[in-house]
């Protein structure tokens, strides 16, 4: 399908802190929220995770032999401040400075997000998100960030604000595993938001230079069948998901029609969301001011409408048709039998790509320069042995039919800069473990040692057809 990338186009592998660097106990690193709930969960470790921390020097050059020009990286929050404030540890600030040092001398230019779910325990125990005087503290790590780390010019607030919203307090699947627990989550995503916009005013009227914006996983929401019923209830569950948290971004204010959504949402669950006075000033204030938008993608929901109690089982192993998710007044999941769906029961479906580039370019024109921040496919996999080639045909077929959906929609005027494949080597999955696999590379997690998938050289082969803009 893809035969040649737009000149200048950025062609990067996408990594997260805590899922890639391993050595979470050293160098005075203090604990995310994931470290004690691992433990106390008892299905995986978060070490070794890829020893990215140690063995970033190979990942980077692996990334520069295989035609990559652009990474995502996350700073680890608590490696800079390990309980979420007061003075820095050095020992962090150096490992980030000789992380991005390396990549620049290999020609990646390093994207980098503050946080990437990894929110210091110290803080998660006193609300998270949640409680505003947290917000507070990352407005600091931020502005420390800006300005020790003058080598990066691209930089991400926050990654999926809903994700972290989500999992935390719908789906239960990330601590502190509440489950329907809807004024959490609207709120959780207003106060992300304000953390964010803060982040981006200062770093404007504090003239830090370079590039600034925050990342949203769009996840188009379609009705199955198609009638008006189930249209309502995938309006419902797009307010939810994704237009809340766009109107904030790139509006500075959640228009009526999306208050109506989301109110008829928080009535049928006695929730509530509180907006401070001042709050929507901030919002405001930012929208203008992001100078770029980054946009992962993995699927779209089908849905149907559902006015029974609230209940889901979340798909965390593999075990294909296993998940199912039904919200009391919004909606229920359903499956679209002519989708085809991976073995964690996720859409394969391209042209929800397209779809969402359209939409926010027609609808959010504040989000102007957009970067596919992460797509990319989950699987099981086994290494193919010293010296062999290990074929990842699906992965390969489903990047490039994700790409050519992206360059479809920049040939109709979305403005699309780059694509970020999740993940640059394999990771262990937040509510999955070591065994969905997303990478270029494979990472034996017994000895540390990479091997090539076949799709590495694929992108190689993109890549080259590279022309500087
Ligand atoms: C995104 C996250 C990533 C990554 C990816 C794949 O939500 O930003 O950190 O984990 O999804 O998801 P999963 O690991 O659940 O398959």
């Amino acid at each position: 399908r893809v035969k040649t990338l737009p000149a200048g186009f950025v062609w990067g592998g996408a990594t997260a802190a805590y899922q890639v660097e391993g050595a979470t106990q050293i160098a005075g690193k203090g604990k995310t929220m994931w470290d004690d709930y691992l433990k106390k969960q008892g299905r995986f470790a978060p070490d070794p995770a890829s020893d990215f921390y140690h063995l970033y020097p190979e990942d980077i050059e692996l990334a520069k032999l295989y035609g990559l020009n652009a990474i995502r990286l996350s700073i680890a929050w608590t490696r800079i401040f390990p309980r979420g404030a007061g003075k820095p540890n050095q020992a962090g600030v150096a490992y980030y400075h000789r992380l991005f040092k390396c990549c620049l001398a290999n020609g990646l230019t390093p994207y980098v997000s503050l946080h990437h779910f990894d929110s210091p325990q110290a803080l998660f125990e006193t609300g998270d998100w949640l409680n505003r005087n947290n917000i507070d503290k990352f407005v600091a790590y931020a502005d420390f960030c800006f300005k020790e780390f003058s080598e990066v010019k691209n930089w991400f607030t926050i990654n999926e604000l809903i994700s972290l919203a989500f999992s935390q307090y719908i789906q239960g699947n990330f601590p502190p595993n509440h489950r329907f627990d809807v004024t959490g989550a609207i709120q959780a995503q207003h106060n992300e938001l304000l953390a964010h916009a803060r982040v981006v005013n200062l770093f404007k009227s504090k003239g830090y230079s370079g590039r600034i914006g925050l990342i949203h996983v769009l996840q188009p929401i379609y009705p199955y069948p198609d009638n008006a019923a189930n249209r309502h209830a995938a309006a419902l569950e797009d307010a939810f998901m994704n237009r809340f948290l766009l109107d904030g971004t790139f509006k500075g204010a959640y228009t009526a029609e999306t208050m109506a959504l989301i109110n008829e949402i928080l009535t049928a669950n006695h929730a509530k969301l509180t907006i401070e006075p001042g709050d929507m000033e901030i919002l405001k204030q930012a929208a203008t001011q992001n100078d770029y938008f980054g946009l992962n993608y993995y699927q779209p929901t089908f849905v149907a409408a559902y006015q029974g109690e609230s209940t889901n089982v979340f798909n965390g192993t593999g075990e294909k048709g296993t998940s199912a998710f039904k919200f009391k007044g919004v909606a229920m999941h359903v499956k679209n039998p002519t989708v085809p769906t991976t073995d964690w029961d996720w859409n394969i479906y391209p042209k929800g790509l397209y779809d969402v580039l359209k939409r926010v370019t027609t609808e959010y024109p504040n989000s102007h320069t957009i970067y596919i921040t992460e797509n990319g496919l989950g699987q099981k996999e086994q290494t193919a042995g010293v010296g062999q080639l290990l074929s990842d045909d699906k992965r390969i077929d489903f990047i490039d039919q994700h790409v050519a959906a992206l360059l479809k929609a920049r040939t109709e005027g979305v403005n699309v800069q780059g694509y970020f494949v999740w993940s640059l080597q394999d990771q262990f999955s937040w509510a999955n473990g070591y065994n969905k696999r997303y990478g270029l590379f494979y990472v034996d997690f017994a000895t540390q040692a990479r091997e090539i998938k076949k799709s590495a050289l694929w992108f190689k082969a993109l890549g080259a057809t590279l022309k500087p803009n």
